[in-house]
């Protein structure tokens, strides 16, 4: 049970870094998964039903309760999502409750696990249980291809989704799609005036630019498809990395290209696949407005959202990767100056 819930908790969590529909598998598997916890959840419930009356005293029967309420309900919104509910509490949508709730699910489970840790009971590796694990697996592919066909055939919201499960919002609009940040990132608009961003690190020569040097008018039509379920496609312009990369004179040790930002928001990208991502200054014909990164954002396809780093300070290029970016993305919004003007939403 646990096992299997930390199997739905790893490709959650994977499927938050598949941008390209060659991925579409990781969010099948992920749905399985989820199934096979609620198939697996039945049988259980069955079993302590008869304990919770006799033990309703102990704080162990209402956190057993609360932690399966718990599961349920994260199962419940990610399903109601994908088939196309669009029921919004809080501020936040349904895809975004089935994160936050598998994420406060997995905490508590890992904490029962590591306070209640007993071994495994022998038969808990028996062949009968692996053959019993094997039916429900078969059972949850059954389920996710049975909700697959249902939401084709009733033609709901979620018949119209990407792969991911992001649903479209203004593609070719310009400027008018949402505005998000992953966490709190929320920095006064910059004075494009005297920004200037800078290409450093493995290079002979680091310069730096202005926004007019970066409106050089080459072109990407991209879809940013956002982890909080909302994906649009744009013509983006602005100035290839590569075309930067080349006036400064990548050094032979570089293999990473690391995007920051203002905020120290932070996402790196290997060096050949750098080159091929934009540094956006205009969606559609219009400047990029402050909420969607100006002066200059990075344009990542095929990766998510939350790589397109807004804002940019700096293009710097490394020989390692970057492990910390992932601390970086989450504590950027702590630091600098708020925006004004509350033009930047974050759910993301
Ligand atoms: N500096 C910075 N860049 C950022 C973010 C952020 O929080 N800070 N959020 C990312 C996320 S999660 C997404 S989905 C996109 C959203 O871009 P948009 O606001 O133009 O829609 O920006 C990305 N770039
Ligand atoms: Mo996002």
């Amino acid at each position: 049970m646990a096992l299997t819930t930390g199997a739905a908790f790893a490709t959650g969590l994977w499927t938050l870094t598949v941008g390209r529909p060659e991925g579409w598998w990781v969010f099948a598997l992920h749905g399985v998964t989820g199934y096979l916890v609620l198939l697996l959840l039945i049988p259980k419930l069955v079993r302590v039903r008869g304990r919770f009356l006799p033990g309703i005293r102990s704080p162990h029967a209402w956190a057993g309760l609360a932690t399966t309420i718990l599961a349920l309900m994260t199962m419940t919104f990610g399903i109601a999502w994908v088939i196309g509910g669009d029921l919004v509490v809080l501020g936040y949508n349904l895809l975004n409750w089935h994160i936050l709730l598998g994420l406060v699910l997995t905490v508590v489970l890992s904490a029962h696990m590591v306070i209640r840790a007993k071994p495994l009971r022998s038969e808990d590796r028996s062949r009968r249980q692996a053959l019993r694990l094997g039916v429900f697996a078969l059972g949850g592919m059954f389920l996710w291809s049975f909700q697959e066909r249902l939401i084709k055939e009733l033609g709901t919201v979620g018949s119209r989704r990407r792969f991911t499960g992001s649903r479209e919002v203004a593609s070719f609009s310009g400027n008018a799609f949402p505005v998000v940040s992953w966490m709190a990132d929320r920095p006064a608009p910059l004075d494009v005036a005297t920004w200037r961003l800078r290409i450093e690190g493995l290079v002979t020569a680091p310069y730096a630019v202005s926004r007019d040097d970066l409106d050089t008018r080459q072109e990407l039509t991209a879809t940013l498809d956002c982890t909080g379920g909302f994906y649009t496609t744009q013509h983006w312009s602005g100035a290839f990395v590569g075309a930067l990369l080349d006036r400064a004179g990548v050094l032979p040790e570089a293999r990473w290209v690391r995007f920051v930002s203002v905020t120290g928001y932070r996402w790196s990208l290997p060096l050949e696949q750098a080159r091929d991502a934009l540094i956006a200054v205009r969606v559609g014909s219009e400047l990029l407005s402050h909420g969607h990164g100006a002066p200059a954002r990075l344009v990542a396809p095929g990766e998510r959202g939350f790589v397109w780093v807004k804002w940019l300070a700096r293009i710097e290029v490394r020989a390692e990767p970057d492990p910390g970016q992932l601390i970086a993305i989450n504590i950027s919004g702590l630091t600098g100056a708020d925006d004004v003007s509350g033009e930047v939403n974050a759910r993301g």
